[in-house]
C-alpha cells in the first residue's frame, strides 16, 4: 500500500470497492473516510483556459491550473494536506483533488499541460497521436482520463481517439467550454467537474464527449451551436449519461469491453482523406480536382438518405474512375439525423459507381475512421472497404437489438413487489437495484448463465457490486467458471472493478489459481492495479521460499515482473537460491 507514510495518529488506510483506495484522515477532531480514484487531465488548449489578449482570446500557459486550484469546489486543499496528497503523488507536480462526491469518493486529478496550448482549430492528426500516446503511456496509472480541448474540432478528436484506442477499458472523457473558466459566467467549471466525476467514478470503457450535463459517445457527436452552452448534439444515439441532480448512466447504451487483449493505441493516420459536399450545380472539374492523387479516401456528403444527382453522368463517371483507382469513397448524409439507405435511384447510382454506404456516421466519425482504416498497411483494399462498413466503436447503428424485457415484465420482481405492496416504477426499480447485484453474484457462483441473462434483461448492470464490493466477475473468476467469465466480459463487465479489499477479478483468479480465468481476463486487457502491485514482490518471495512453482507461474501468466523484490529488497530468485529450490531458481532465471 502506498499510504504507509501517513502518521498513525492522523491517518490510516485500506482499500475498497470500485473506488480503488480507502483513505482515512483526521478532520475536526474526528476520523473521516473517503475513497480515492485518480484521473489524468490532458490539457490541450481551447477556450476553457483562454484569456483576453488585445481583445482576442488565446490560451495562457498555467493559468487554468492556477485558477482551478483556488476554487473550493474543484480543489480541497485541506484534504490534500491532511492526507499528504502531494507527497503521495510525487513526482507529479500539478495535483488537485475534488471535494467528496455524492458517491463518497475523492477524485484526485493530475494535470498534463501541453505546450503550446492550442485553439482546437489548429489541432492536426499529429496532435491526436500525441494525446493517444499520452493515454497509452499512463494507462495503467490512472482510473480514467479527461482531455481538455477546444470545442471547434472536439468532435473530430473524440472520434479519432475512439478509433485509435484498441481495447479501451477505462473512460476517456473529452470536454471543454464555450466561455473561459475565469469568467463570472462560464460553462467550463461544470463541464470540467462533470468530466472528472465520470472519469473517476464510472467504468465506462469508451471515448466520450461531455458537455452541458450530457455524456455522449465521442464518435456520435457534432458541434451544432457556436454560442450556446448546449454546443453539441448526438443526433443518432441517445446520451450515455445525464448529469442532473444525480448522475444517471444509461448502461444499455454503453458499449462493453472487447475481448481482444491489452490496451494499445494505433498511431498511424492517413492524411490523404477529405470531405466533399455535393451541392446543386457542382462542377465536374471540382469533383475531378478533389479526387485526384494523392487522395486515398473521401467522405461524400450527399443529400437526404444518401442521394446525389443520377442525371449527371459526367460527375458519376469521375466518381467511378476514382473508385476504380482504389480511392475509397463513403456515402454520408448532409442531414444531421437519419441513415444512408439505397432506397432511391439517385442513391443507387452512387453504389454503382463504387461508393460504399456510411450509414448514420457523423462526418467527423467517418473522416477519422477513414484516416485510421486507410493507415492499416496489412489490409487489402477490399478489407479496408469492409472495415469502413463495419461498426468498430459504436460509431454507426447496427441492426436493431432484440426487444428487451422491461422491469415490469419480470415475474420475480413483480411477486416481490406484490408481497411488499409496491407498484410504482421507482419503487420497483429500488427493489431491483437492492436485490439484483447479490442475486447476480449468486448466479455467477452457481455458474448459471441463464439466470444472469434474465437479471441483465431486467435492466440490471452486471457491474454492480454486492455488499462486499464484489461483482459477479470477481466471483466467477474465483470459481474458475470460464463460461461465466466469458459471458460477463462479453456483456461489458469491468476487469478493473475492485472489491472491498481493493482486489480486482484478476488478483482473485491469481490467488485461487484459476489459470484459464487469468488468460481470459488478460484477453480483455486486465492488469493489476497500482495498489495490488505493492505487495506482489513479497508474495513472489513467499512462493519462492516455499518452492511453489505453480503459484509463481500463475503470477507470471498475469504479466507480473518476476524480478519484483519483496519488502526487504530481496528478489524471488535470491530467496529461492537461499532456500535451495533448484527448480524454482531455474524458472525464475529464465523468466
Ligand atoms: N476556438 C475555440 C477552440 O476550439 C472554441 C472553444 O473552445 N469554445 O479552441
Amino acid at each position: 500500500m502506498d499510504l504507509h507514510f501517513l502518521s498513525q495518529k492522523s491517518v490510516c488506510q485500506s482499500t475498497i470497492g470500485m473506488g480503488r483506495r480507502r483513505v482515512s484522515y483526521a478532520c475536526s477532531g474526528s476520523t473521516e473516510q473517503s475513497t480515492e480514484t485518480s484521473v489524468l487531465v490532458i490539457y490541450t488548449g481551447g477556450t476553457i483556459g483562454m484569456v483576453l489578449h488585445d481583445g482576442v482570446l488565446s490560451p495562457e500557459p498555467n493559468a487554468l491550473f492556477e485558477n482551478v486550484r483556488k476554487l473550493p469546489f474543484m480543489h480541497d486543499e485541506q484534504y490534500a494536506q491532511n492526507t499528504k496528497l502531494y507527497e503521495r503523488y510525487k513526482p507529479e507536480k500539478k495535483i488537485l483533488v475534488l471535494p467528496k462526491s455524492k458517491l463518497d469518493m475523492r477524485v484526485v486529478y493530475i494535470f498534463l499541460e501541453y505546450s503550446p496550448l492550442l485553439d482546437s482549430s489548429n489541432i492536426t492528426p499529429d496532435d491526436w497521436v500525441t494525446i493517444g500516446k499520452d493515454i497509452e503511456r499512463n494507462y495503467e496509472k490512472y482510473d480514467g482520463f479527461v482531455v481538455l480541448h477546444g470545442t471547434d474540432t472536439m468532435a473530430y478528436t473524440a472520434s479519432a481517439l475512439s478509433f485509435m484506442c484498441e481495447n479501451l477499458g477505462k473512460p476517456v472523457i473529452v470536454t471543454g467550454s464555450q466561455l473561459p473558466i475565469f469568467e463570472m459566467r462560464s460553462d467550463g467549471r461544470d463541464n470540467f467537474v462533470g468530466a472528472l466525476l465520470i472519469a473517476g467514478q464510472f467504468h465506462i470503457p469508451e471515448v466520450c464527449l461531455y458537455f452541458h450535463d450530457k455524456l455522449y459517445r465521442g464518435n456520435r457527436v457534432t458541434k451544432v451551436d457556436s454560442g450556446s452552452f448546449k454546443a453539441f448534439a448526438s443526433p443518432n444515439l441517445p446520451p450515455l449519461a445525464d448529469l442532473e441532480s444525480d448522475i444517471k448512466i444509461n448502461w444499455d447504451t454503453v458499449r462493453p469491453l472487447s475481448p481482444n487483449g491489452k490496451f494499445t493505441v494505433c498511431k498511424e493516420m492517413n492524411h490523404n482523406v477529405g470531405l466533399l459536399r455535393i451541392f446543386p450545380g457542382i462542377t465536374t472539374d471540382t469533383v475531378k480536382a478533389f479526387l485526384k492523387a494523392p487522395m486515398d479516401g473521401v467522405i461524400l456528403e450527399t443529400y437526404g438518405c444518401g442521394n446525389a444527382p443520377s442525371n449527371r453522368k459526367d460527375l458519376l463517371d469521375e466518381i467511378h474512375k476514382a473508385t476504380q483507382r482504389g480511392v475509397i469513397i463513403v456515402n454520408c448524409s448532409q442531414c444531421l439525423r437519419g441513415t444512408v439507405t439505397i432506397s432511391y435511384a439517385t442513391g443507387q447510382a452512387l453504389s454503382q459507381a463504387g461508393v460504399i454506404v456510411g450509414f448514420d456516421m457523423t462526418q467527423e466519425a467517418a473522416l477519422s475512421k477513414l484516416a485510421h482504416v486507410l493507415a492499416k498497411r496489412d489490409l487489402s483494399l477490399e478489407e479496408k472497404k469492409k472495415m469502413m462498413t463495419k461498426n468498430l466503436r459504436g460509431e454507426m447503428t447496427a441492426e436493431p437489438e432484440g426487444a428487451k424485457l422491461s422491469i415490469s415484465d419480470s415475474r420475480f420482481i413483480q411477486i416481490i413487489a406484490k408481497t411488499l405492496s409496491v407498484g410504482c416504477k421507482e419503487e420497483l426499480e429500488g427493489i431491483r437495484d437492492a436485490l439484483m447485484p447479490t442475486l447476480a453474484c449468486a448466479a455467477a457462483k452457481n455458474g448459471d448463465t441463464e439466470v444472469l441473462e434474465a437479471i441483465r434483461n431486467m435492466g440490471t448492470d452486471l457491474n454492480k457490486p454486492d455488499y462486499d464490493g464484489r461483482t459477479p466477475l470477481h466471483i466467477a473468476a474465483c470459481q474458475g467458471h470460464l463460461n461465466i467469465v466469458d459471458y460477463l466480459l462479453d456483456k461489458g463487465a469491468s476487469v478493473f472493478a475492485k472489491d472491498r479489499f481493493g482486489d480486482t477479478p484478476l488478483r482473485n483468479a491469481i490467488l485461487l489459481r484459476c489459470k484459464d480465468a487469468v488468460e481470459m481476463l488478460n484477453k480483455y486487457g486486465a492488469h493489476l492495479s497500482r495498489d495490488e502491485l505493492q505487495d506482489t514482490g513479497t508474495e513472489l518471495c513467499r512462493l519462492a521460499a516455499s518452492g511453489d512453482l505453480e503459484g509463481l507461474k500463475i503470477w507470471k501468466l498475469a504479466g507480473v515482473d518476476m524480478a519484483t523484490s519483496g519488502y526487504d529488497g530481496k528478489t524471488p530468485v535470491e530467496v529461492a537460491r537461499a532456500f535451495g529450490c533448484k527448480e524454482v531458481v531455474d524458472f525464475l532465471e529464465a523468466a
